[in-house]
């Protein structure tokens, strides 16, 4: 199986997750710093230190990726390094990590993709309201202005906002997330306004194109997944319905038609009035995009029932409270292989996003930003680490991602999450999705057997057998 010849490779982390060093050099709080420090939220208790000491060790990391063929680094920006207050005073000393590890990405022959949020909001922001205030939206774009004037010389593809889904709902209405919320009708602002936020953040980008005369690029990266009724019962369908209004057409309508589906609206009338849409709102978030990133995982079985969502099956330990508006309706496991961390494995269900996604943004590249497998540690009586079933799912994907673009589908390049073992969110460091091991008492790394086969993939182009 051949991939066409300009497909993008990569590999992804994002700095909360791989970076450590949360004091190091004026940066400021996050809300995942207080999330993480509060006990009974993330396994084990486990925090941002030693996350990889990624801040230190990127010229190994960066030499890794040269043995592993990387054509394209997918990072975050860690917001609270750069404007520790979330906005005002620049920290130049956090700005000039980025700086290093953009020159060094680029000596080293390797695109960097820099995605501006990867949910490591500042703590004065939430403290000021958080992502259910319209204000940190602007906040987000000033942001965005100072990494265009820092990086926009060298950086040519930029995402704005990852996940906005999690972000809003696994954070303001399940509580799973940072910052630990339950406030559904907040969580439908929060995703707005992460939406109006990615607009405001890619015209800003989008200014004084090119110091370099390279054209710039700007998306923001997506979390949908498929959805299928549990069976042919007319409740389940409408099940679907309602649970893909608020995971994936919530995104999709404003993002790509200008509008919030009606449907949705409606369904949601007891939650929210949605009165947080202020004109001139839907234009910016509707902008055209140069990319969209998609990351996928699994898909899931939906069905009617009043037990509600099954708290293991969504959110990796909170109350399910993600679907808003969706309390009659359960997620039912559907008897597929599952990875460590508890998600089914099915392709057919990124094949079924990506023909999904080139049909509601008919035209607009696609990339893969994540798509990969957790499981936890793996290093064998030889020393080594043998995840058979890391390269099987990454296989079986691939192989998905060819088919949808033979249907049509606009792909361009494919991350694999993740470079790195790093630090799971809720599942803390008990769950590893690295191509590259980290044992984190002394930070040594060790290229997987998944790692070398994703090289030989990379090099060729092309799938074996
Ligand atoms: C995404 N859920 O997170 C993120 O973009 C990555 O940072 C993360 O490491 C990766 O996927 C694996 O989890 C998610 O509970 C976290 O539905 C949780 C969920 C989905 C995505």
């Amino acid at each position: 199986m051949r991939f066409p010849a300009g497909f993008v490779w990569g590999a992804s982390t994002s700095a909360f997750q791989v970076e450590g060093n949360t004091t190091a050099d004026g940066r400021g709080r996050s809300i995942w710093d207080t999330f993480s420090e509060t006990p009974g939220n993330v396994v084990d208790g486990d925090t941002g230190e030693p996350g990889g000491d990624h801040y230190n060790r990127y010229p190994e990391d960066i030499a890794i990726m040269r043995e592993l063929g990387l054509g394209a680094y997918r990072f975050s920006i860690a917001w609270p390094r750069v404007l520790p207050e979330g906005g005002g005073r620049v920290n130049q000393a956090g700005l000039d990590f980025y700086d290093r590890l953009v020159d060094a990405l680029l000596d080293a022959g390797i695109d960097p993709w820099p995605t501006l949020y990867h949910w490591d909001l500042p703590q004065a922001l939430e403290d000021a309201g958080g992502w259910p205030a319209r204000d940190t939206a602007y906040r987000f774009a000033d942001f965005a202005e100072v990494m265009r004037d820092a990086l926009g010389d060298r950086v040519g593809t930029w995402t704005t906002v990852n996940e906005p889904w999690c972000a809003a709902f696994l954070g303001y209405a399940d509580g799973a997330h940072a910052p630990g919320r339950r406030e559904p009708a907040a969580a439908l602002a929060a995703a707005h306004h992460l939406m109006l936020g990615h607009g405001l953040a890619a015209a800003a980008l989008r200014e004084g194109q090119g110091g370099t005369g390279q054209a710039r690029r700007v998306g923001l990266v997506l979390n949908p997944t498929t959805l299928r009724p549990n069976s042919t019962d007319p409740a389940d369908i409408t099940a679907v319905r309602r649970a893909d209004g608020v995971r994936n057409r919530i995104f999709h309508g404003p993002l790509f038609q200008g509008a919030y589906p009606h449907d949705v609206l409606d369904d949601l009338a007891p939650v929210s009035d949605f009165a947080f849409v202020k004109d001139g709102d839907l234009p910016i978030i509707a902008a055209p995009l140069d990319l969209v990133g998609v990351n996928f995982y699994t898909p899931h079985w939906v069905a009617a029932s009043d037990r509600g969502i099954d708290p293991a099956d969504i959110a990796s330990g909170g109350d399910s409270g993600a679907y808003v508006g969706c309390e009659d309706v359960t997620f039912v496991w559907h008897g597929l292989p599952r990875t460590g961390i508890g998600w089914e494995v099915d392709p057919s269900g990124l094949y079924d996003v990506l023909t999904r996604l080139a049909g509601d943004a008919p035209g607009v590249p696609i990339y893969i930003i994540e798509n990969g497998a957790a499981y936890p540690d793996q290093v064998g009586d030889d020393d080594a680490v043998h995840d058979p079933d890391r390269v099987a799912y990454l296989d079986g994907h691939l192989r998905a991602v060819r088919e949808a673009m033979k249907a049509g589908a606009p792909l361009a390049g494919y991350f694999a999450w993740s470079l790195l073992d790093n630090f799971e969110w809720a599942w803390g460091y008990s769950q590893r999705f690295g191509l590259v091991h980290v044992d984190y008492a002394t930070q040594r790394r060790r290229i997987k057997d998944s790692g070398r086969w994703y090289a030989q993939v990379a090099r060729a182009g092309e799938l074996p057998g």
